[in-house]
């Protein structure tokens, strides 16, 4: 029997399951027991009994243990960075306008065709283990810098470079419908056509993504565009998300919602009534305050309506060299709370169940329960909410993957 395989337990712990619907359901001194990486039981630890000497035992000391993070949307592979236009937008210029210039995204998809695999692969790892060290053990990362097939293949095996090397587990997504490249200026409707027939299927067939991604907006694709990339995905047997209403109201999230959107992502302009179509479809809102902080945006997302209609909330760092160049989720969940007046509660479980949610993998990931993927992260807090409270500080003092260490492969 491998390591790996092993029967341990995860000893005398304060434990926020986040399953769900009771919060953050705090267990006062518990014990979990794992086994081949899977939640087998959770128990008091009054209630344990005697275990076989040669059990592994972790322990907690009564520290907090929840599900791992998951950060569910990031741009985290790219080449370059975009401090000077972040300059120019300081000096007056505005996101759209840097766009339309032929910067913004398009600056990026220089950087990153020009980056090698491997140069891609040094500038990215350094971003995740950054990242990662604040209790995450799933991260998705989207292609969307390349916008031709070598570059978006490239971006997405360097995603998963990093996942053999650093055990963080990395959700895949094609998001080659993030821009028009320089080669389809005027012409984005065969661009669509491109990324349909080309690109998806080929990103499939070369095992590199579970989802498919699109950004409609004014500045990118229009929602008849972004749903024949999402009818592409769905026919090539992908997940489906969609970056919608970042900027303006284009009815994407609900449309994307009615093909059975995992997740619909940014949402500032969402209205009130297609939040209860999120609802009515089990699709995340998945908010992004790192990108409403850096656009300096003052449309804040309907939280009351996305509450009043009862659909689940997720938050996420969007990691990216232009709108939210943020290496840190606690940070994101502080700025949910103190942006958009998330309790800390709703915050963890949008970083946790929702999140996995978000990611198709609810049934795997994201609870402390039996049958789950043992993926935990441990904290030298009091209570959950100093999570998110302090600004600037990473309380994490352990993370898991399938019941097995991972800090060590990422610090
Ligand atoms: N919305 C965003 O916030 C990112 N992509 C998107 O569709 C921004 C990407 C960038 O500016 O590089
Ligand atoms: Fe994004």
């Amino acid at each position: 029997m491998t390591q790996a395989n092993a029967f341990k337990v995860f000893s005398d712990f304060r434990i926020a399951t986040c399953s769900g619907e009771q919060g953050y359901e705090l267990l006062e001194h518990h014990v979990i027991g794992v086994r081949s990486g899977v939640i087998e039981w959770i128990r008091d630890r009054a209630e344990l009994g005697e275990l076989d000497p040669e059990t592994e035992i972790i322990h907690g000391h009564g520290r907090l243990l929840t599900p791992g993070l998951i950060d569910c949307h990031t741009h985290l592979v790219y080449g370059g960075n975009r401090a000077g236009e972040w300059e120019s937008r300081l000096n007056g210029a505005s996101y759209e306008e840097i766009a339309r210039a032929g910067g913004g995204i398009l600056s990026s998809v220089r950087s990153t065709r020009a980056a090698s695999e491997d140069e891609l692969y040094a500038q990215s790892s350094r971003r995740l283990v950054e990242l990662a060290r604040e209790g995450i053990t799933t991260v998705e990362i989207k292609s969307g810098y390349g916008l031709d097939l070598d570059s978006e293949l490239k971006m997405l095996r360097v995603a998963r470079r990093l996942e053999e090397r650093f055990g963080i587990r990395i959700e895949r997504t094609l998001l080659a419908a993030h821009a028009v490249p320089p080669e389809y200026v005027g012409r984005s409707d065969d661009y669509i056509d491109w990324v349909c027939r080309e690109a998806i299927p080929t990103a499939v067939a070369e095992g590199l993504c579970s989802a498919v991604d699109a950004f409609c907006e004014t500045i990118a694709f229009s929602r008849q565009q972004t749903e024949r990339v999402l009818q592409a995905g769905i026919d090539a047997g992908l997940k489906i998300k969609v970056h919608a209403e970042q900027l303006s109201n284009q009815g994407m999230a609900a449309s994307a919602a009615r093909m059975g959107a995992m997740s619909v992502d940014h949402l500032e302009y969402l209205s009130a009534d297609d939040c209860k179509v999120l609802a009515e479809n089990n699709t995340v809102a998945v908010l992004l305050p790192g990108a409403f902080y850096c656009l300096r945006e003052t449309q804040l997302p309907p939280i009351t309506a996305l509450r009043e209609a009862n659909a689940k909330i997720a938050v996420a760092t969007d990691a990216n060299p232009g709108s939210s160049p943020m290496l840190s989720l606690l940070l994101a969940g502080n700025m949910a709370c103190n942006l958009f007046q998330l309790t800390p509660q709703e915050v963890l479980l949008g970083m946790t169940i929702n999140a996995a949610q978000a990611l198709g993998l609810a049934n795997e990931l994201g609870s402390i329960a039996p049958g789950k993927l043992a993926d935990f992260a441990v904290w030298d807090v009091e209570k959950p909410a100093e999570l998110f409270y302090t600004m600037g500080h990473n309380p994490c003092v352990m993370r898991f993957r399938g019941g097995e260490r991972i800090d060590e492969l990422v610090d």
